[in-house]
């Protein structure tokens, strides 16, 4: 049974060049983010047997599967549309409440864009570097995860992450992850993380949108 499915993406594959490559977004949607859709349904469909048969043991053995496929699919949603090509609005600066609170917590956007881009860059490994929003303070906050770990089990609501798995830039940028964090700048869809944030601020969190 299809639990999840693999999303549409809200742009051609090879929209976003030259910053990320058409080739990426063919091996990264269409291969990874798929592998982790039909993973996390068939370690669904086993915690559903497992749960029939009362078998403990198969249910515990399940849940880094589920959390590894669930986190990659819950990730790579969101990321496909914090990304905008360049004559679509990608880089144009957020405005609104957003971009109030990005002033007040971190002086301007370009020193977010800084340090989000620095503590992304140390990640040891894979993972995600993320702007997330904390759920009662509501305050901005930057965040990592490795693995594919979900923002929340961090306890932040998602609003814009960045993959720096080797799947998303080894092919165009090589071992060079600051170069990738530079570029990627300027594709950023600021007016989806605006929705998102205006989102969490009322306690939702989107996946697809
Ligand atoms: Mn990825």
């Amino acid at each position: 049974m299809k639990h999840v499915e693999l999303p549409e993406l809200p742009y051609e594959l090879n929209a976003l060049e030259p910053v990320i490559s058409k080739q990426i977004m063919e091996l990264h949607w269409g291969k990874h983010h798929r592998a982790y859709v039909n993973n996390f349904n068939i370690a669904v469909d086993q915690l559903s047997d497992a749960e029939k048969t009362g078998d403990v043991e198969k249910m515990i053995s399940l849940q880094s599967a589920l959390k590894f496929n669930g986190g990659g699919h819950i990730n790579h949603s969101i990321f496909w549309n914090n990304l905008a090509p360049k004559n679509s609005g990608g880089g144009e600066p957020p405005a609104g409440e957003l971009a109030e609170a990005i002033k007040q917590q971190f002086g301007s956007l370009e020193k977010l864009i800084e340090e989000m881009s620095a503590k992304t860059a140390a990640i040891q490994g894979s993972g995600w570097g993320w702007l997330g929003l904390h759920p009662t303070k509501k305050t901005l906050q930057i965040a990592t995860c490795t693995n594919q770990d979900p923002l929340i089990t961090q306890g932040l609501f998602p609003l814009l992450g960045i993959d720096v798995w080797e799947h998303a830039y080894y092919l165009q940028y090589l071992n060079a992850r600051p170069d990738y964090l530079k570029a990627i700048w300027s594709i950023i869809n600021w007016t989806n993380v605006q929705e998102r944030y205006e989102m969490a601020l009322v306690g939702k969190v989107a996946l697809t949108k």
